[in-house]
């Protein structure tokens, strides 16, 4: 039989339930992580969405009818009503005396993942049961993180002057003028999903000067890496009257605060994550090596060959990542390399573009923007791209477009280096990848 939750409301989440508590009666709720029954001695350890408490169930100090009864399993919903106790050893350095447990409901004897914290179960075993699968300490902590960090972001730019706008995810023509694209009915025709917030933060630019998205951005490709998904959520970040160098500063500064703020609040799910003395504050500014300086690296130290013009193989950034492991700027990619929108250098060979690295991984691209509707329009024909399905973007051009640069950032990527994770989907909550659709 389960109970009803009744006119019982939670008087405090676990981490607010501490020592100045003693005596007081409290209302929690959450989900048995733990339990132990020692005969004349039941343990409880509830957990919710900040941490968890220690329920101790003795009998002869709780009534007989409470102690016959308890109804105890992995990840049962229940709540419970009883008084603070101070006990050192146990989570927050308190105990809680029940007066009444609720059972709200159950699960079956064996779960399909662990979820003691003893031992990790399969990622996609995980995947397949994710909204279990988060409520894992481990998983608590990714994501205490990945919100820290979003909110780290928006607050520097906030400070900096930034409009946070919103751009349309389905579209009538690509955007980057690649083929990854993922098209949809849209009505009686043919629309897409949005690859990149692109055209529409630098529109944007020459109204709000500083503007900034985060939203999903979809890729149809079907990579099989731990790096790749389908589905992807971006900050995106355009700042009108600067160029690649004004972006590179702010960027990097905005790495620091980032940092610093999952540091100063969220240090006890780092330190879970054993990454407290790896998530570290990076020096800043960044180094920056241009591209050829990088093809050059990689040929004299790690005898790879990379002719200009060639992307750099995942392969040779991996072997890089142990003479460049930190963050790092990669610059002036050549222009055949580049999107359309991108500027070239005043040798056109090389364009105003970079990456930023952190260690083996590509966080980052971004640079000066063409803001010259002429230029843009020879810029589209030259990669074999045409201006006519461009019209509504390069349009805008035609009335006092500023000169603007930004960047893309992948934060599920970011979050991958933050927790030190193998495999991007662990930072995602609900990931998509060529095989994943569901849940
Ligand atoms: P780009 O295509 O490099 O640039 O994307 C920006 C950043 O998004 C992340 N990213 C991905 N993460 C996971 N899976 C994927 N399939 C994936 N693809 C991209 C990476 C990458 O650095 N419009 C430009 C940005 C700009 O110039 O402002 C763009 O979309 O972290």
């Amino acid at each position: 039989m389960l109970d009803d939750m009744g006119n019982w409301r939670k008087t405090h989440y676990t981490k607010d339930v501490t020592s100045d508590l003693e005596g007081q009666e409290v209302i929690l709720g959450g989900w048995i992580r733990n339990y132990r029954d020692l005969g004349g001695l039941k343990f409880i350890i509830l957990q919710d969405k900040y941490g968890e408490r220690q329920i101790t169930i003795k009998k002869g100090v709780v009534s007989d009818q409470l102690f016959e009864n308890v109804k105890m399993g992995y990840q049962y919903c229940i709540m419970i009503k009883g008084k603070v106790k101070i006990f050192k050893k146990a989570p927050g350095g308190v105990e809680i005396i029940p007066d009444k447990i609720k059972t709200l409901n159950v699960t079956p004897n064996k779960l399909p993942i662990d979820m003691t914290g003893e031992t990790i179960s399969e990622l996609d075993l995980r995947l397949n049961n994710r909204a279990l699968d988060l409520r894992s300490l481990r998983n608590q902590a990714i994501f205490r993180i990945r919100g820290e960090l979003l909110k780290a972001i928006r607050e520097f730019l906030h400070e900096h002057d930034f409009t946070e706008i919103t751009t349309p995810k389905i579209i009538g023509s690509a955007t980057e003028g690649g083929t990854e694209l993922f098209p949809i009915m849209y009505f009686d025709r043919e629309a897409f999903l949005t690859q990149s917030a692109q055209l529409y933060k630098e529109q944007l630019s020459g109204v709000y000067e500083r503007v900034y998205e985060i939203s999903h951005c979809y890729r149809a490709e079907k990579s099989h890496t731990k790096r790749h998904l389908c589905e992807i959520y971006v900050l995106d970040v355009e700042m009108a009257f600067a160029d690649m160098h004004d972006v590179l500063k702010l960027l990097e500064n905005l790495v620091y605060h980032a940092i610093k703020r999952i540091r100063e609040n969220q240090f006890e799910a780092l330190k879970f994550l054993k990454m407290e003395n790896v998530t570290v504050l990076p020096e800043v500014p960044f180094p920056r090596y241009t591209y050829e300086e990088i093809l050059d690296i990689i040929e004299k130290k790690l005898d790879i060959k990379i002719e200009f013009g060639e992307d750099i193989p995942t392969e040779a950034y991996r072997k890089l990542d142990q003479i460049l492991p930190g963050y790092y700027y990669i610059t002036h990619w050549p222009m055949s390399l580049k999107p359309f929108y991108i500027q070239p250098s005043k040798d056109s060979k090389y364009s105003e573009s970079f990456d930023l690295q952190k260690g083996w991984l590509e966080l980052t691209s971004g640079g000066t923007r063409v803001h010259n509707k002429e230029q843009l329009i020879n810029a589209l024909k030259e990669k074999g791209l045409n201006p006519e399905s461009f019209d509504p973007h390069t349009r805008v051009f035609d009335f006092g477009m500023p000169p603007h640069a930004g960047f893309g950032l992948g934060i599920a990527r970011w979050l991958t280096i933050l927790c030190g994770l193998d495999d991007i989907r662990e930072a995602v909550m609900y990931p998509r990848t060529p095989e994943r659709l569901i849940p």
